[in-house]
């Protein structure tokens, strides 16, 4: 659609950028943490332990002040399960909750509102060894942990987020460390997808909780979500992306608004007998679960052919192979990538945000968007990262289109407000508006330092998207 003019950015939206408590913390066996499953995986080689992170354990108020600084309204960041319960249920940690409390409140000494995902990757490690997901408990155990937060946080935050890109716990779950299967599984199908049936029902138990305890509060899902194309306009590539779609994207959004699941996945694990089983009350948790907007996280676009029946899977959250007798992933040669081999798509961004509010009906904020790549600390202090600059300027050119196109936006938190552990590609891989001295080993001064997308994202804030140059 060509439009002749533009509509602004809503005068409340809400302009920050996330981190997660295991890539940023650091301290993560201190103050009476329990270890989570991040903490006990082996690292892919090369790449740092998350150990130290960031540092933002000890350096958090500096963090927040530099988030004031560029003028965040939002800052989305994650609670440590095992930080609050070590054990993941039972015995509360008054050292996690009080280090929860520090950070929410110097939030709002700054007007930042705090958007806390209650889940991203970090199973505490002693849930990991009583079947973590698979078990049915985990239900409960993650409704526990959901009401700690919202007894001890409820007053003052009012934005939830619940599990971080189940999709891709489900889907790539060993490559971001996650998803145990048990030994000796003889259906690893129809386990991944009895977890992630855990998942959904905990997901909308935590959405009526929330409702229930704390009901000015909004809480919402926070998947990986992205258009997946079709390679050509072959009709049996367009079965490929939309059986793509269902699978990665619609399954998830359609259980947290409609409580049902989607029908070609369904048929899709009847096929390979591998339907989840529902637990009594299953389908009524489900049903009556709702969320207040969509969260979602936004990397790139897919692009798929007809499978031939035997893709392998794997990849990771943007590079899958493809799911065997349901689509083949194929390169987007419209596309440039990242120096990942992340592909680059701003117009696909759109197109996902149309698509998105077209299927629900509800207002989204961005929970992730960015560029992962290697930045240099010049000897004055300076990080020059123009690429990320066009990444997020193209990207938010886009989302006031679709705004412009009629869809509903309350935020966009890019990835990251800082320089971060990425999932399996270490330190060297950065994200953050603030950079970090520090090496994949070498931890240095751990210092901040502003990089140059730091001043241009303070401008764009101040004048609500308006302003996007140089
Ligand atoms: C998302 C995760 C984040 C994050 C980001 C970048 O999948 O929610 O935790 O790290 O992607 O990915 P990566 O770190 O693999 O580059």
């Amino acid at each position: 659609m060509l439009h002749k003019s533009l509509k602004p950015f809503p005068e409340e939206f809400l302009w920050g950028a996330s981190t997660s408590a295991y890539q940023v913390e650091g301290a993560n066996l201190e103050d009476g943490k329990g270890p989570s499953c991040q903490d006990v995986k082996k690292v892919p080689e090369g790449t740092s332990e998350l150990d130290v992170c960031a540092d933002q354990y000890h350096r958090y108020k500096e963090d927040i002040a530099l988030m004031a600084e560029m003028g965040f309204k939002v800052y989305r960041f994650s609670i440590s399960w095992s930080r609050i319960l070590p054990k993941g249920t039972g015995e509360v940690n008054p050292k996690g909750i009080e280090y929860y409390n520090n950070v929410i409140n110097e939030c709002l000494k700054y007007d930042i509102i705090p958007l806390v995902t209650m889940f991203h990757f970090d199973m505490p490690a002693a849930l990991d060894e009583r079947g973590s997901w698979s078990n049915p408990e985990s239900v409960d155990w993650f409704l526990e942990f959901a009401k700690t937060m919202f007894e001890n946080y409820g007053d003052r935050v009012k934005y939830w987020l619940t599990i971080n890109e189940q999709n891709m716990l489900t889907l790539v779950g060993p490559v971001i460390g996650t998803l145990c299967i048990p030994e000796g599984c003889t259906n690893v199908l129809k386990e991944t997808y009895q977890q992630n049936h855990h998942m959904l029902v905990a997901q909308a138990k935590a959405m009526a909780l929330c409702h229930e305890m704390l009901p000015e509060a909004k809480i919402g899902p926070a998947p990986n979500i992205a258009l997946i194309y079709p390679a050509s306009n072959k009709p049996e590539d367009q079965l490929a992306a939309q059986n793509m779609n269902a699978v990665r994207n619609w399954l998830y959004l359609d259980m947290a608004v409609y409580g049902k699941y989607n029908n070609l996945v369904w048929s899709y694990l009847e096929e390979h007998d591998a339907t989840p089983e529902f637990h009594e009350g299953d389908a009524e948790a489900l049903a009556n679960g709702h969320p207040d907007f969509i969260g979602f996280n936004y990397y790139s676009t897919g692009t798929v052919e007809a499978s031939d029946g035997t893709e392998e899977g794997g990849g990771d959250q943007q590079n899958s192979r493809g799911v065997a007798g349901l689509a083949k992933n194929i390169k987007n040669p419209n596309l440039m990538k990242t120096e990942f081999g992340w592909e680059i798509d701003p117009i696909g961004f759109r197109a996902t945000l149309r698509e998105v509010y077209s299927r629900y009906r509800l207002p989204i904020v961005i929970t992730e968007n960015g560029l992962g790549a290697y930045d240099k600390l010049e000897e004055d202090g300076s990080v020059h990262d123009p690429y990320r600059i066009t990444y997020l300027r193209e990207h938010i050119k886009q989302m006031q289109l679709a705004i412009t196109d009629g869809v509903e936006m309350m935020g966009y938190c890019p990835w990251s407000a800082i320089d971060l552990i990425s999932t399996h590609e270490g330190m060297k891989k950065r994200y953050g508006f603030i950079y970090v001295d520090r090496d994949e080993f070498d931890l240095k001064t751990l210092n901040r330092f502003r990089k140059d997308s730091f001043f241009w994202y303070k401008k764009v804030i101040a004048s609500n998207g308006e302003d996007l140059s140089d």
